[in-house]
């Protein structure tokens, strides 16, 4: 898993050079979940994909900008899916982003999630890598070369509150279980882009990341294979808790489809249990 993590480093600071330097604008097609597609993601799709489809421990790639799996060598270990510019919403005014990386070895589900990585793309690149059943180790670019910084840890309780989707669309329990966070003192710390909003809790040692159900979005907006599982996978290595709304462990929900979405929240205990006492779970 080592190779796929160093090409996970190497392609991002390729990915960093076009995000500095490329067009912005949108491409005419949409992506395989109806979402208008950058000039950017398709940029950064086809880097990865070109990093990653000739090497021989690689079975598949699924990427969150192609309808279809990729299939690369029969006799490869493990299917790679991943989400090549999250955020893609918010690059435009120039907030970090990030790609997500999964590494499933067998039919992609929480069961055989077997490693993670994610890349934030901010004022420097970090790279955080996960080997199942190990911590979650945090890397820095810094003077051309990538340094350990340090494993990361959450606390039993954080003071950060980040949650997505519009308001006006949230159940009551999710306003009321929100705004009782505030007040009692937690801070909101949303950007729209999931890489930077739950990276900041994992490395500040804790809080809350939601995405829950809402009105015009049932099954919330994050995809499970993509961009939920590898965060589920990374948070509870963390010591943190990664559950749906029914109070199910993100990493045991089944996957009906590569681009199927569920909604989903990550944090350290406190949280988490709150959110469970709140929503009535068990
Ligand atoms: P993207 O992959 O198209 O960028 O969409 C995913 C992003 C997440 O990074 C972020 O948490 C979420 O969409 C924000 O959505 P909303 O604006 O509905 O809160
Ligand atoms: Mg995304």
């Amino acid at each position: 898993m080592q190779t796929i993590f160093d090409t996970i480093k190497e392609v991002s600071l390729k990915i960093d050079e076009i995000i500095i330097n490329e067009d912005l604008g949108y491409v005419d097609e949409t992506n395989a979940t109806g979402d208008q597609q950058l000039k950017l993601d398709v940029a950064c799709d086809i880097i990865i994909e070109k990093a990653f489809r000739d090497n021989p421990e690689i079975k598949a790639l699924i990427s969150e900008e192609k309808e279809d799996v990729m299939e690369c060598h029969e006799d490869g270990k493990y299917t790679l899916c991943y989400d090549p510019l999250d955020g893609s919403s918010i690059v435009d005014a120039n907030l970090a982003v990030g790609a997500i990386f999964a590494i499933y070895e067998g039919e992609p589900s929480g069961d055989t999630l077997v490693g993670a990585s994610y890349v934030v793309f901010g004022p420097r690149i970090e790279v955080v890598t996960l080997v199942r059943g190990e911590k979650p180790i945090r890397y820095r670019y810094i003077n051309g070369a990538y340094q350990l910084f340090h494993e990361i840890q959450l606390g039993e309780k954080g003071h950060i509150n980040a949650s997505g989707g519009s308001q006006k669309h949230w159940q009551d329990h999710h306003i009321k279980f929100i705004h009782g966070l505030f007040a009692d003192g937690y801070r909101l710390r949303y950007s729209g882009g999931m890489v930077p909003d739950l990276h900041q809790i994992l490395v500040k040692g804790g809080g809350l990341f939601s995405y829950p159900s809402t009105a015009d979005n049932p099954n919330g907006k994050l995809r499970i294979l993509f961009e939920v599982l590898p965060f589920a996978l990374i948070y509870e290595a963390a010591g943190g808790i990664a559950i749906d709304e029914k109070g199910r462990r993100l990493l045991e929900l089944t996957v009906s489809h590569p681009h199927a979405r569920t909604p989903c929240f990550f944090g350290s205990r406190y949280e988490i249990n709150r959110f469970k006492d709140e929503y009535g779970i068990e």
